[in-house]
């Protein structure tokens, strides 16, 4: 297993789709595990490909609580089959550090995908597990939370970051 880099805004992998996965290979199985570890470290509960470079439809997802069993869940080809209801949560994003907001989303969901060895399976989501069902398969399709927060608070924290990385390269 190995420990990826995570991009961060603006890397413009992080605002294009991702493809679709054809075959659960062991290339792919490798980079689920390699994902897994990475997201346990950050530490975080979830994270899609492209925050770590790949273009692919992959996300790797595990809402316990750190002190209970772990509950690793790998989705190739997840997509969104229901939705239901309305919540807000503040979200951060590994992608995106140093800044948390509330974003509204649906409060239940329904997602279809492959799993670990490539069997379609399906999950229900609800609570922190919904939340972040959406915010990693948004990661899918080129979208942060920052697109769905306020115009105002999005344009706010891109400068204060595009301000930051200049600093840092000086
Ligand atoms: O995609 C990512 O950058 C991971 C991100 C996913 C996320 C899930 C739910 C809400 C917001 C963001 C994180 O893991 S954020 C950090 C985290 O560990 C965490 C978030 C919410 C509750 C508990 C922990
Ligand atoms: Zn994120």
């Amino acid at each position: 297993m190995a420990r990826l880099p995570i991009k961060t805004f603006p890397d413009p992998g992080l605002s294009r789709p991702c493809r679709q996965v054809r075959e659960v290979d062991e290339d792919l199985k490798q980079l689920a595990q390699d994902m897994l570890e990475t997201m346990y470290a950050a530490p975080g509960v979830g994270l899609a490909a492209p925050q770590v470079g790949r273009d692919l439809r992959l996300v790797v997802i595990d809402c316990v609580p750190r002190d209970e069993e772990p509950q690793p869940m790998v989705l190739f080809n997840p997509r969104i089959v229901h939705m239901e209801g309305q919540v807000i949560f503040e979200e951060g994003c590994l992608s995106v550090p140093g800044f948390t907001c509330d974003v509204t989303r649906a409060e239940r969901v329904v997602v279809q995908a492959m799993d670990a060895e490539g069997r379609p399976f399906t999950v229900e989501g609800e609570g922190l597990m919904a939340i972040c069902l959406q915010h990693e398969l948004d990661h899918l399709d080129g979208r942060l939370f920052l697109d769905r927060i306020s115009p105002l608070k999005r344009t706010l924290y891109k400068k204060r970051r595009l301000k930051q990385l200049k600093r840092d390269a000086e």
